[in-house]
């Protein structure tokens, strides 16, 4: 499909649409909230229609200061109608990343999704998909000026927070495209300094377990791969995704690889991988999971020994 007939269906959709309903993966992170968050802002603004924006699982401390947080619904709290005309379904990769929120799609008449994770398997009608855009924010940005739509203050606010935290304040930022839109973003008043500020909202506990569990890291292959666990007690302590610890190691010399071990439950591991020199989403693959080619991970039903072994056989398979 021609782009220009993507949009021509896009605008018409929600023209048309009487409910909407917007959500990203399970246990959000700034991306899915805030694209998500951004695309009903501007739904608001041009087509003066509200949209119901939804979440499951934890939405975790340091998003709690993101404006318009107080329009996202615990999707277990809200009433479903059983027939829903538009959904938007962003961020998500696999289906399987949407958790309870997948029931909600066969209840939608229309189902658009825009995502910038590789994924075969799509479940919208209509794909505004670009595996090469740094967040899910920036290809919201790139419809809005497309459509020649509305912004506002609080649309530039959420897709400049999309864009610094899915590039890591522009570390992984591939193209000239995020950052071209970051100074657009700045020169209509972003502030990235007082964004940046919003998110320092983890508890005291959580900063220190993620401190804690980095200092017990091990080390191989000559200090190449750095691999750190968090046990069960620590997972509940923890805020969102932990990277503070993937942020520390990586600030080692001759760290090129960090694997992240987190229990979530006795024969459940989150497996989170960070790259500097090789592609690893292929070993994220392998355990069943998925993402990007240098941020990618999964989650293995099986015992922490067990995925640990498994993990440390596929690197050792890479480096050889
Ligand atoms: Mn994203």
């Amino acid at each position: 499909m021609k782009k220009n007939d993507a949009f021509d269906i896009l605008v018409s959709k929600i023209k048309n649409a009487k409910s909407i309903i917007i959500f990203g993966h399970k246990n959000l992170d700034a991306d899915s909230m805030c694209s998500g968050l951004a695309l009903a802002q501007l739904i608001k603004l041009n087509y003066g229609k509200d949209c119901l924006c939804l979440y499951d699982g934890n939405m975790p401390d340091s998003l709690h200061n993101i404006p318009m947080r107080e329009s996202m619904r615990y999707y277990a709290k809200v009433d479903i109608p059983e027939s829903v005309d538009l959904v938007f379904v962003l961020d998500y990769g696999t289906i399987k990343n949407l958790g309870a929120l997948s029931e909600i799609l066969p209840k939608s008449k229309f189902k658009i999704e825009f995502d910038h994770h590789k994924n075969d398997n799509c479940v919208g009608d209509l794909c505004i998909n670009d595996v090469a855009a740094s967040s899910v924010g920036e290809i919201i940005y790139t419809v809005a000026e497309k459509l020649d739509w509305r912004r506002d203050e609080t649309v530039n606010d959420l897709i400049a927070l999309s864009v610094i935290t899915d590039t890591g304040f522009f570390k992984y930022a591939r193209r000239g495209a995020a950052l071209r839109i970051m100074a657009d973003l700045v020169d209509s008043g972003v502030n990235i300094e007082h964004l940046a500020n919003l998110l320092n909202n983890k508890s005291r506990k959580s900063v220190l377990t993620e401190a804690s569990v980095a200092s017990r890291a091990q080390f191989m292959w000559r200090g190449r791969v750095a691999i750190a666990v968090v046990d069960r007690s620590e997972y509940k302590k923890l805020d969102g995704r932990s990277d503070t610890i993937l942020n520390l190691l990586g600030q080692i010399r001759g760290v090129e690889y960090i694997i992240l071990l987190k229990q979530q439950k006795e024969n459940q591991i989150s497996v989170s991988l960070r790259s500097k020199l090789k592609p690893i989403d292929e070993i994220a693959t392998a355990l069943g999971g998925g993402g990007h080619a240098y941020a990618a991970g999964a989650v293995v039903q099986d015992s922490l020994d067990n995925v640990r072994a498994m993990v440390l056989d596929l690197f050792k398979e890479m480096l050889k």
